[in-house]
């Protein structure tokens, strides 16, 4: 298990009073706060050896140079990655899903093709397929939810078809926390001989991940929401899709050689890597990876597994609360979402903020998935490794306070 004491005592921003109370930082699943080491780590490439890399005839290009490529092998270790040269840093998740919708998506669909992803996917794993779907007049099929908000595996089943080439499915919902069985949905999915996207945004911070196992095509998740910087993030893909693939974005880096004409492509990863790229958030996002290591991914679950555990009984003694996803703590992350009583989860949010607990409210790019649940919004509790016991205890007085506080607002 975690010490929590010393992790916080790592985090500078947790010390400090918000509204007149001290910070309760409950919304982990926007964006993960930043130890000192990735801090200073980023300082120190500033103040140090800040320079272009790859260009290398000097030594600060050489440090800055194996410090970048020293991140993309931490990652590759950090997810079980074959090799460093599987791995493509981009801005963040979004940017990886599209990657793969551009490249990939638009070398390979055919009219009539099937892409299939489900109903709770985040607006990152779902517009980029419907662009490409409008495309090239391919056909989106969704995947549904069974009453406790899990993937439900038989409507998977049914939606495969022959034509199915993208299997696009999230690792981790951000809105229910449910966890989806990822090795099962790719074991199926290349049944069909349809290739796997993994959304891994809300799966990377907080989840041992192996993609080796797994067997997934494509993997994408975001520096920001595990420890690192915002800016960075990583696309994992197979190798021999990664050779294959036409690149995405073309100019300086991604080339072998260029005639006025025509070009030939580097090598994978730096084929998908145009321009000079953000060197110092990926060497941050190097040290965010060393942090989690260190300190265990099955750690960092277990964690998480009790806290959520503790939070949802805490949460159920909240009168009027609707709590939703699955009641299981083991099939789940630590993202909470609920409503409470009849009070617009923006209010929730406001209330909570001037007693100095930040969560989420809105319908956290997920616009189908509210609609399924019904909802316009909900108010959003996510943990991560320096959350406490303590910190759920003010959030459920919170609510109770919030809940009386409307109550006699609508009874006058
Ligand atoms: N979800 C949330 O508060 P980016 O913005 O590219 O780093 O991540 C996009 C993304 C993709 N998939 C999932 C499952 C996500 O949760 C997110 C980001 C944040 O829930 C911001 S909307």
């Amino acid at each position: 298990m975690l010490d929590t004491a010393r992790i916080r005592a790592d985090f500078p921003i947790l010390h400090q009073v918000v509204n007149g109370r001290p910070l309760v930082y409950l919304d982990n699943a926007a964006t993960s706060q930043k130890p000192r080491a990735v801090i200073e780590t980023l300082v120190d490439y500033y103040s140090r050896y800040n320079a272009n890399v790859h260009r290398g005839v000097h030594t600060l290009g050489d440090r800055a140079t194996e410090a970048y490529e020293g991140a993309r092998a931490k990652v590759a270790r950090f997810i079980n990655a074959p090799g460093p040269e599987t791995i493509i840093f981009v801005r963040n998740t979004t940017e990886g899903l599209n990657l793969v919708a551009y490249t990939w998506g638009r070398a390979h669909l055919r009219p009539g093709d099937e892409i299939v992803t489900t109903i709770m996917e985040h607006h990152s794993n779902l517009v980029p397929w419907q662009i490409l779907a409008r495309e090239k007049e391919a056909v989106l099929r969704f995947v549904g939810l069974t009453p406790t908000g899990e993937l439900d595996m038989e409507d998977f089943a049914r939606q495969l078809t022959p034509r199915t080439r993208i299997v696009a499915v999230t690792m981790a919902s951000n809105v229910l926390g449910t966890i989806t069985p990822v090795a099962e949905i790719v074991r199926q999915a290349h049944a069909v001989g349809a290739i796997t996207v993994i959304d891994a945004a809300q799966a990377a911070p907080h989840l041992p991940i192996d993609v080796q196992a797994l067997d997934c095509d494509f993997l994408a998740f975001s520096g920001h929401k595990m420890l690192g910087p915002t800016g960075i993030g990583v696309l994992y893909g197979r190798r021999e899709h990664l050779e294959r693939m036409p690149p995405f974005l073309g100019g300086g880096s991604m080339i072998r050689d260029v005639q006025l004409t025509t070009a030939t492509w580097n090598d994978p990863p730096w084929k998908f890597e145009a321009g000079t790229p953000n060197i110092a958030d990926a060497i941050g996002l190097g040290a965010a990876v060393d942090y989690l290591s260190a300190l265990g991914m099955e750690n960092v679950r277990a964690h998480e597994v009790a806290l959520t555990a503790y939070a949802l009984a805490a949460l159920s003694q909240v009168e009027d609360l609707v709590i939703y996803g699955p009641p299981d703590p083991q099939r789940r992350t630590g993202v909470i979402s609920f409503n409470l009583a009849d009070i617009h989860a923006h209010d929730v949010g406001t209330i909570l903020d001037q007693e100095g607990i930040a969560i989420r409210a809105g319908h956290h790019c997920c616009k189908p998935l509210m609609r399924h649940l019904g909802v316009a919004a909900t108010a959003r509790a996510s943990f991560y490794i320096y959350n406490t016991r303590e910190e759920v205890d003010r959030l459920v007085a919170a609510l109770i306070r919030a809940k009386e506080l409307f109550g006699s607002v609508v009874g006058r």
